[in-house]
């Protein structure tokens, strides 16, 4: 490593790649390998490695902009720009009273901005109405989690763990396109003997690196994971001592699951008997559960396929289900986890931007909650707000009732369900102030845009899927009339008032947070800065204090700091002892299969199923402003299987209009034995007439609150055919 390159983290997914930045002779950085950070270990996918060209003038916004007498956005000072946002904000809540006034967050938000933004929302807008996008990422897979375990991390145990169980279903993620270097564990799986099952109704890349490949109709995800679960009761792989200590419910769970026969569950998902047998016979192994030597277990692990479902929460709780009935949790090497999407998705949705969330993971409707962060913050418990709408209400409210809307970090023009809809609400907006690094699609719909600093020109930590605690750090300077996020709230919180308790510096903002989650169930108290970067991250939760009885210690060595007792070396591993709910015992949840909120009919005859490709990200915002990126995935495109093209009468590249009962998109065919034949598939990264999300039905979890991103029911002709 040179003097001049600085250890940091890639600014998209949730892997949080460790790379260098050197800093070049002629100006900027480039991006180097850093082999050490363990995660990936030097690998990159080919966004982070083209990361700094969105860092260049030319791509990004450098000064802000605010919408003038003639309806264009127009280049202002901050002084202006922050006193137009203050005032729009007040001039609403006059009007209209503190819920009138809408904030919406991100997952990619390190964690001091998502504390600092759900302070500024209850603390000095005081309003209910927050929310953020992680809501349409892994809302799911975490209330099913805190359902079963008490508590929601992704993933229970580091990545190395993947490598070394006996058995992974993988269930809707392809990671061989979504954390690339994360394949890496699975390839290192099936070298050791392992193996891998991919559910996904693509044969994937990711599908292609499986030992077994079950193709399930989009949505059926919940039916699956009962069939397996009854054939693995059927054939013995029930492991009776492990209920028994472990864990509750399985009785009042047990009868849905026998009601979901072998053949019932090929009816309902296509996947054939046989296969169920075989995926049961690898996940369970030896019967009776007894394979749990180095070589045994097993891990179901989901992303966004089974949980971007209006049944979301109930399907992975069938998988957890699952993992409890064969004593696949709360043990070394064995567990569910969900692989979350964002930068900080994990640390996103601790801190305080979701609805019903106060810092630490905590409750906003808990008293005692309430009572400790209202302390830390300065404020009375009973001026915080309640809990306040899910992602997708909220936007749906938008001049309805919600008439004023502080935007940071998401593009939901490209990224909401139903998007025409919602693009009509935020146009009906009274003032819309947008914060982001570039003009996205949502942020040239503001009436003020600020424009901040981006990832390698600032600090903060993040917290990746794993729960582990990683600190980005800055390396370079922003351009001159950029600020940072921690900036923008400070100046709109002292025009607001608050002189006081917005502090710009991110380490400052970090040691509030330690104090606002200490003893919450995402603690962070004991972590710092100084200790993440000398033991590669700290895994939460970590208090300030030492635990009684230590979890098992497999992080770097703590660093002894001056006498009294050891620092707590934070929790790589959950679980192992016990469960975090009041008794200790996981909790098996009962589930029946349902069908999609939108089935296949005579007028919509196919599913639709949406997204992404290895070479852009989300909205494509940052990504679509990459040449290289483009030239990899230069727009949005169907894929659907060549019975179904030659039944349509179409070719590879014909336009497509593809039709839901919300909208119609256009984009070229691709031509694929890889997918269904009742099904096709559209990424979701691009606005205009290709925009996947035209079609997607807001249909929501009554749970988690997560719209059917991954079903709904469409028509597909080519697009010179449609009488429109
Ligand atoms: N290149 C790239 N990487 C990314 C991102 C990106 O935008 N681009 N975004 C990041 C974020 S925020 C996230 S959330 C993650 C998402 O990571 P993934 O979850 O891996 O990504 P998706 O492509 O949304 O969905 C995964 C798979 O689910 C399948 N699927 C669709 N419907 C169903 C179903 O009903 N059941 C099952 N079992 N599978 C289904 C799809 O065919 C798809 O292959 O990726 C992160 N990494
Ligand atoms: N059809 C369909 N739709 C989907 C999905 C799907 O699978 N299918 N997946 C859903 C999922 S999982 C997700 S996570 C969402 C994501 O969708 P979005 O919420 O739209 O996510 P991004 O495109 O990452 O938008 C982030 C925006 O914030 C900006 N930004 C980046 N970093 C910062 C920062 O530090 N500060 C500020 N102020 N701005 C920043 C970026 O430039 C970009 O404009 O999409 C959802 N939509
Ligand atoms: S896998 Fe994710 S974190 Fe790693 S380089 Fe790619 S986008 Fe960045
Ligand atoms: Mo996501």
């Amino acid at each position: 490593m040179s003097p001049s390159t600085v250890d940091t983290h890639c600014p998209y997914c949730a892997l949080q790649c460790g790379m260098g930045l050197a800093t070049r002779p002629e100006g900027g950085v480039e991006v180097v390998e850093r082999p050490a950070f363990p995660v990936n270990r030097g690998a990159l996918c080919g966004k982070g490695r083209t990361a700094p060209e969105v860092l260049a003038r030319g791509a990004r916004l450098t000064g802000p902009l605010v919408r003038g007498a003639g309806g264009e956005l127009e280049p202002a000072g901050w002084g202006e720009a922050l006193d137009r946002v203050a005032e729009g904000l007040l001039r609403t809540r006059a009007a209209h009273g503190r819920d009138a006034v809408g904030v919406f967050g991100g997952g990619g938000l390190t964690n001091e901005k998502a504390y600092a933004l759900g302070k500024f929302a209850r603390v000095v807008l005081r309003t209910s109405q927050i929310d953020y996008n992680g809501r349409f990422c892994m809302s799911s897979a975490a209330a099913a989690h805190q359902r079963a375990f008490g508590l929601d991390r992704g993933l229970p145990f580091p990545l190395e763990d993947i490598a070394r169980t006996g058995c992974v279903i993988l269930v809707g993620s392809n990671l061989a396109e979504t954390m690339p270097p994360a394949l890496r564990y699975l390839t290192e799986l099936r070298e050791r003997g392992g193996k891998l099952i991919v559910v996904d109704p693509r044969r994937t890349r990711t599908a292609e690196h499986a030992d077994l490949h079950l193709q399930p109709r989009p949505g059926t995800d919940l039916a699956l994971a009962l069939g397996l679960l009854h054939l693995a009761v059927a054939e013995g792989y029930l492991d009776e001592p492990f209920i028994a200590e472990r864990t509750n419910g399985w009785a009042e769970a047990r009868p849905g699951v026998m009601a979901h026969w072998p053949e019932l569950v090929e009816r309902i998902t296509g996947v054939p008997v046989p296969q169920l047998r075989e995926a049961v016979r690898m996940f369970c192994g030896t019967p009776g559960g007894t394979s749990r030597t180095e070589s045994g277990g097993g891990m179901v692990l989901t992303a966004r396929g089974p949980e971007q479902q209006s049944k979301g929460t109930d399907t992975v709780s069938a998988w957890i289900n699952l993992c409890l009935a064969t004593g696949r949790a709360g043990r070394p090497l064995s567990g569910y986890g969900c692989l979350t999407g964002q930068g900080n998705g994990q640390g996103g949705r601790e801190h305080g931007q979701k609805a019903d969330q106060l810092p630490g993971y905590r409750k906003l409707d808990d008293p005692a909650a309430r009572a400790h962060v209202a302390a830390v913050w300065g404020v009375d418990p009973d001026d915080l707000p309640a809990p306040g709408r899910s992602a997708y209400e909220l936007l749906d409210a938008l001049g309805v009732d919600v008439h004023a809307l502080l935007l940071m970090g998401s593009n939901p023009v490209v990224s909401a369900p139903h998007a025409a809809h919602i693009t009509e609400r935020i146009a009906s907006l009274g003032f819309l102030a947008v914060c982001d690094v570039v003009l996205s699609e949502t942020a040239a719909m503001a009436d003020v845009v600020l424009p901040v600093t981006q990832w390698a020109e600032e600090t903060g930590t993040t917290t990746n899927l794993e729960g582990r605690v990683i600190l980005r750090r800055k390396a370079i300077d922003p351009p001159p009339d950029v600020r940072t996020d921690l900036e923008v709230l400070n100046g709109l919180a002292s025009r607001l008032g608050w002189e006081k308790g917005f502090p710009a510096d991110p380490e400052e903002v970090f040691d509030e947070l330690r104090r606002a989650s200490a003893g919450g169930p995402a603690d962070y108290s004991g972590i710092t800065y100084r200790r993440i970067v000398e033991e590669d991250g700290v895994f939460w939760p970590c208090p300030e204090t030492r635990p009684e009885t230590g979890p098992e210690v497999t992080s770097a060595a703590v660093p002894a700091t001056g006498p009294g007792p050891a620092p707590h070396p934070g929790t790589p591993r959950l679980f192992l002892d016990r469960f975090a709910t009041p008794d200790g015992r996981a909790r098996f949840v009962p589930v029946l299969h349902r069908p999609s909120a939108e089935e296949p009919c005579a007028d919509y005859p196919l599913y639709l199923t949406t997204g992404r490709v290895l070479a852009q990200y989300q909205s494509g915002a940052q990504t679509r402003r990459v040449p290289e990126l483009n030239a990899a995935s230069p727009g949005p495109f169907v894929q659907l299987h060549p019975q179904l093209a030659a039944r349509l009468g179409v070719s590879e590249g014909d336009e497509l209009a593809v039709t839901s009962r919300r909208g119609r998109a256009v984009a070229p065919a691709r031509v694929s034995t890889a997918i269904r034949p009742d099904t096709v598939f559209m990424p979701f990264h691009w606005p205009g007439e290709g925009r996947a999300n035209t079609l997607t039905n807001p249909a929501l979890d009554p749970t988690s609150r997560m719209p059917e991103f991954k079903v709904c029911a469409v028509r597909v002709e080519a697009a010179d055919r449609v009488r429109t």
